[in-house]
């Protein structure tokens, strides 16, 4: 009997942990800031192809809850932006012991070629596999960290 009760606080215990393993700081939600192009900062860049795939942010961070965030695609020769068309999204969290936790996230050309403007929302604090299809089939991933 007793012997149950101390599994039972054991399975618990263990449940805790991986629940609180990517969840992190309590501070849920949170505003998304704005996408002023004049004071951005690099968050990270990635080569595709003769593209270079940079995610930038008002803060150089993003955070868990809602964001506002933006893309830029330049040709690496130059590094000069360069419109590239449809810009496809795809965030998902993996998850131990479940599926993968979907954020959703799209992409709004920002009026200036190249640079998009990001919608977000990364559900958990954590490291979201971040997936940008672009032009005919290129393809960038990010690991981006919400904090
Ligand atoms: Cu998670």
């Amino acid at each position: 009997m007793r012997m149950r009760i101390i599994l039972t606080v054991i399975a618990v215990a263990m449940v805790a942990i991986t629940l609180t393993a990517c969840s992190g700081s309590g501070d849920a939600g949170g505003k998304g800031g704005s996408t002023e192009t004049s004071n951005l900062k690099q968050i990270q860049q990635q080569r595709a192809g003769e593209y270079l795939v940079t995610v930038l942010s008002e803060t150089g961070q993003l955070k868990q809850g809602p964001n506002k965030f933006v893309l830029e695609f330049r040709k690496a020769s130059d590094n000069q932006l360069t419109d590239v068309g449809e810009v496809q999204l795809n965030a998902l969290m993996p998850m131990p012991g479940m599926s993968p936790m979907s954020g959703g996230a799209g992409a709004t050309p920002s009026g200036t070629p190249g640079r998009y403007d990001i919608e977000s929302n990364f559900s958990m604090v954590g490291t979201w596999n971040f997936t940008v299809k672009f032009g005919s089939g290129q393809q960038a991933r990010f690991a981006l960290k919400a904090q």
